[in-house]
């Protein structure tokens, strides 16, 4: 990738920076390099655009970079060992793949990668697709099977993208700041405007699009004043010149827009969505859009939403808001993803009757059915808000006639803010295999959101991006594995964890099976560990308010946020059951429903999210409540030391840059877990009175 602005931070000599992320296509080891360049000496790019452009750019580069060698580029095939990449339109791929051997029903995206071996002279690497964005993949994806040691020898991929959207939220504001943003200030903007030099533009895209990604929501949900102008004529010249670098890697870009647009940048008296007025200046506001950025994706939306305006100010329901800027987007296949995180913020603790985990649902179930086809609901993958355990938002599953998105959070807000280590691809997988028995046995949350169950057209992932402009994009070169793994899981669900995390270890660290086994043990067990020393068995938040990094156990006990755990000197958690709590259990469709509802077999992660128990209620794992919270606290700290040994046991085999920059996280991870350990365990000893079993040090 090019260095971007701030040479200080590009990579120099043995300081790796860790800027390439998991395309730095390291040299490969000399045994091996032979016999794959025995395959590729020639490139032939059978056709010209944009993105075929980026597909000669990225296997060169590639190539020439793993190998060695610089493949020679030419128009024709015929020299052995040619790797040929073209659509299925073109005659010289027709010539190997073609008619009946297309495989059926190929998505736009998808992707053939075929070896056609006539004897050592006539080697020919076939990527071929429906479209250059779908050969784009094939590109990467033989890339990744070089960078991780694959054999070519009979290579016959067919690929089809499981998800028709596969989206990144940037939540990045146009002063340069991003919420929720553990890795720098923002790549795109500063000080108001679009960042000048856009070299860092292109190296993400090519990261994204190396994963599969194609679309991107550039400015946050939460729309200010100057980012509400994205979407007026004097800005959108800039957004066009930014949907160009993204467009040579096949992402469609999108904007997050205010609701009350209309007043503000419209002069309207009013944002009421069945005002025809209103409709008229969305409508004309899509025509210009599209009239400069032909293939515009469409918009992100986060309406009546902490603060945030929308149509219920005029009496009117979501589904006006969505349809009436679906409306508007249509006649240009334009799409709006209209956010489910929709809560009263300003609750009374006082008040038991509420439940903030119940708001998704309540609010968009009624409406299922009455949105637009392109209207795509993007509800988070829990009720709450991206804790570190959390169960599924009933929505997936509760909705049956609206498109649906998934939406997860890379930047780690609740899960260490990119200073502590938290693999997420475990969480994501939890999430996506759920089975939420909508329509009986095996209807998972991917399958949900991927359209196939009830057969929506739209579907898909959507995630927060952890990247900032830090030289090595996420602050923690560890945390680019969740922005891989998010990717990865994106394009198919059924990808195994354990597929990822090897891909991403690999491509990012090289082929040494020690190292690549030990980073991978530490990616592995990351989450289990981060949980196990911050808020207990599901509970969640005891976190600081505002900044959310860091123990604080009533932080937000006693807030509007509706965010409560109920310990008191007896018991914890939150009774959540139709029996005697909110009756958020019975949100679920009746397998899960009942297995919440009741003690017995509620999962022990999720207890105190559905039920408040006393400190003496005996866990499946046969431990009470309070010995499992401090059981877990100690362990955590141990094995995050534990973590850190295992680094330090690389030292030799790490580029120093990477390895002293991932040490130093560790460090402070220790010393913060202990932290955690201690406020946790001091405050439940001090409500409990109950002393740890194993007369551990608990400060009084
Ligand atoms: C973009 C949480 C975060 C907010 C975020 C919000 C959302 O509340 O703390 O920073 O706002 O979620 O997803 O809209």
């Amino acid at each position: 990738m090019s260095p971007h602005n701030n040479a200080s931070r590009v990579k120099t000599g043995a300081a790796d920076n860790g800027y390439e992320a998991w395309l730095r296509y390291g040299l490969l080891p000399e045994q091996i390099r032979d016999g794959y360049a025995s395959w590729c000496s020639q490139l032939v790019i059978a056709e010209r655009s944009v993105v075929m452009e980026s597909v000669r750019k990225e296997l060169v580069r590639g190539l020439s970079s793993m190998l060695g060698r610089k493949p020679r580029v030419s128009d024709k095939p015929g020299r052995n060992g040619t790797i040929l990449a073209g659509t299925f339109e073109c005659a010289q791929v027709a010539a190997f793949i073609g008619g009946t051997e297309i495989p059926e029903a190929l998505p736009e995206d998808g992707f053939v990668i075929r070896t056609v071996d006539n004897g050592p002279k006539s080697r020919c690497i076939v990527l071929a697709s429906p479209t250059d964005k779908g050969v784009l993949y094939a590109a990467f994806h033989l890339l990744r099977l070089i960078g991780t040691g694959q054999d070519l020898h009979a290579l016959s991929v067919v690929e089809r993208p499981r998800n028709r959207l596969r989206m990144i939220n940037q939540w990045d504001n146009m002063d340069g700041s991003i919420e929720r943003g553990y890795a720098g200030r923002s790549i795109f903007y500063r000080n108001g405007k679009f960042i000048r030099d856009k070299s860092r533009f292109r190296d993400y895209a090519r990261m994204l699009a190396s994963v599969g990604v194609n679309a991107i929501a550039i400015n946050n949900v939460n729309v200010n004043n100057a980012e509400t102008k994205l979407i007026a004529p004097e800005l959108l010249p800039s957004v066009a010149n930014v949907a160009d670098i993204f467009r040579a890697y096949g992402i469609k870009v999108y904007l997050s827009i205010n609701f009350a647009s209309p007043i503000q940048i419209g002069a309207l008296p009013t944002a009421d969505p069945l005002d025809s007025g209103v409709r008229r200046w969305w409508a004309e506001r899509a025509e210009d859009i599209y009239r400069r950025i032909p293939d515009f994706g469409g918009f992100l939306v986060k309406a009546d939403s902490e603060f945030r305006p929308g149509p219920f100010t005029y009496g009117r329901n979501h589904a006006d808001g969505a349809n009436m800027l679906a409306e508007a987007l249509e006649p240009f296949g334009g799409i709006v993803v209209w956010r489910c995180f929709v809560y009263n913020c300003q609750q009374d603790w006082r008040d038991r009757s509420t439940d903030r985990a119940r708001a998704a649902y309540d609010h968009f179930t009624p409406l299922d059915g009455t949105f637009r086809d392109n209207v795509i609901l993007q509800i988070k993958n829990g009720p709450m808000d991206f804790q570190v355990r959390e169960p599924v938002s009933p929505l997936f599953g509760g909705l049956r006639r609206t498109n649906t998105l998934l939406e997860l959070q890379i930047t780690q807000e609740y899960t260490g803010q990119q200073r502590h280590l938290c693999y997420l691809v475990p969480q994501w997988k939890e999430i996506v295999d759920l089975d939420t028995y909508a329509a009986g046995e095996g209807t998972t949350v991917s399958k949900i959101v991927d359209g196939s169950v009830f057969g929506r057209p739209y579907g898909g992932f959507a995630a927060v991006s952890n990247i900032g402009d830090d030289a090595n994009w996420c602050g923690h070169v560890l945390a680019q594995a969740n922005l891989y793994g998010f990717g990865r899981l994106a394009w198919n669900p059924e990808l195994a964890t354990k597929q990822i995390t090897d891909e991403w270890v690999k491509l990012a660290f090289g082929n040494d099976p020690e190292v690549a086994a030990a980073i991978g043990r530490m990616l592995l067990s990351s989450w289990e560990i981060y949980e196990s020393y911050t808020a207990p068995l599901g509970v969640g938040w005891m976190v600081n308010p505002g900044h959310h990094y860091g123990p604080n156990v009533d932080g937000y006990e006693y807030s509007m946020w509706g965010t409560y755990h109920f310990a008191d000197c007896h018991g914890i958690g939150v009774d959540r059951t139709v029996a005697t709590g909110t009756g958020f259990a019975g949100q679920y469709h009746d397998i899960p429903a009942a297995r919440y509802e009741s003690l017995e077999t509620c999962p022990d992660e999720l207890l105190l999210f559905f039920h408040h128990v006393p400190y003496t209620h005996r866990l499946h794992s046969g431990k009470t409540v309070i010995q499992h919270i401090y059981d877990s606290h100690f362990e955590g700290v141990e094995r995050v030391e534990e973590l850190k040994r295992t680094w330090e046991s690389l030292r030799s085999r790490i580029d120093e840059g990477r390895f002293t920059h991932v040490l130093g996280r560790l460090e402070e991870q220790v010393e913060h877990a202990k932290e955690w350990r201690d406020m946790i365990n001091t405050y439940f000893y001090r409500k409990s009175g109950i002393p740890d079993e194993r007369s551990r040090r608990i400060y009084s």
